[in-house]
């Protein structure tokens, strides 16, 4: 089956003269699914060949060649527009990109739980990071948690009032995700388990392509039901990459993405007497004072604090780990 890739997102230019060119709608286990102008090719990631190349993700354009022992194989990946990334919690420190060359992130929530500030601050920095539009999107409003949908609004308000926020159940609401979506574009979903990606993606499509979670009683936790990043390609033109959950939201080292969350906290540090001021104890605080005459809320500077010593301890702890591996090395 032909594939046209333009409406897989082709932003067009030039094409590497050599091996085949294609988009990669998923990955597991070191195979890639590429989709090619001469249909879908499943192919090996080089990564014995390549050491130092970059990892093939959900998204990248890519080459793939025809290795006569291996059968078609990625042989290069091309220049990432950009990518949406987190800090492996696992892998202390390493850079985990979920998908590549998306216009937009979509960060999903399910109304049948809470969505705590922190969480929404962090996610929005990694999605912020990627350089693509963000919107917030409420599933599971046709239930009986939708009637949470008017203060969870009123949080991410509170945290980014700039922030688009959709509000979907069921069919209801669909309208205004689907006009997040359009021709070329690539629009990325990110959020917990159990929170309606995939089922967002069903209703999408208009079918049930995707296997969906249950969830289970009493916590409202999804069970991981979505185990690769997977892009598919929408009936009305463009395209959606459904991801699994996240529960850990590490951040990378982002302080832009930070910044942009936390600007106006940003700004007011510009007035504190000390450059490093930590907004603690510090005299002439502008950031305490702030507090203190009720304009800014205490509970999101001690987000803020918490966050930017987290992100100054992991460049503790990454500046001890290089010391390591370069001793090591010796
Ligand atoms: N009533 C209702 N149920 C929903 C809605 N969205 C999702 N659900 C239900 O929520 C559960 C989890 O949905 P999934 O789409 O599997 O969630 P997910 O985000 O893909 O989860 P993972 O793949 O584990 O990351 C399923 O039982 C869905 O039927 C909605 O808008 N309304
Ligand atoms: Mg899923
Ligand atoms: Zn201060």
């Amino acid at each position: 089956m032909a594939i046209d890739l333009d409406d897989y997102g082709w932003p067009g230019g030039e094409i590497p003269p050599s091996g085949t060119l294609g988009r990669i709608v998923r990955v597991d286990r070191g195979e890639c699914d590429v989709a090619t102008a001469a249909g879908f090719v499943r192919a090996l990631s080089d990564s014995q060949r390549a050491q130092s190349e970059i990892a093939p993700a959900t998204g990248d354009w890519v080459l793939v060649d025809e290795d006569p022992e291996l059968g078609p194989l990625i042989s290069q990946v091309l220049p990432r527009a950009n990518s949406l990334s987190r800090r492996d919690t696992s892998e202390a420190g390493l850079e985990q990109v979920l998908v590549t060359n998306v216009d937009a992130v979509l960060i999903i929530h399910g109304l049948d739980r809470p969505f705590p500030a922190g969480r929404l601050e962090r996610l929005l920095v990694i999605a912020w990071d990627s350089g693509a539009d963000v919107a917030v999107v409420l599933t599971k409003a046709d239930t009986r948690a939708g009637k949470a949908a008017d203060d969870v609004s009123a949080t991410i308000r509170a945290v980014a009032p700039e922030t688009p926020v959709l509000i979907v159940g069921g069919e209801e609401g669909l309208d205004e995700v689907v006009a997040w979506t359009g021709p070329g574009r690539t629009v990325a979903l990110l959020g917990e388990s159990g929170a309606g990606k995939s089922t967002l993606v069903n209703g999408l499509l208009g079918e049930e392509l995707l296997a969906i979670g249950e969830v289970r009683g009493g916590d409202a936790k999804g069970r991981h039901t979505t185990v690769s990043r997977k892009l598919v390609h929408l009936p009305g033109g463009g395209l959606v990459i459904d991801t699994p959950g996240i529960r850990a939201v590490g951040l990378l080292d982002t302080e832009e993405a930070l910044d942009r969350v936390f600007g106006d906290l940003q700004d007011l540090s510009a007035e504190c007497r000390y450059a490093d001021c930590a907004h603690d104890t510090e005299p002439d605080c502008a950031v305490t004072g702030a507090v203190g005459d009720g304009s800014v809320d205490a509970r999101r500077v001690a987000r803020y604090r918490a966050l930017r010593s987290e992100l100054a301890e992991q460049r503790v702890r990454d500046e001890e780990r290089g010391r390591r591996s370069r001793r090591g090395r010796r």
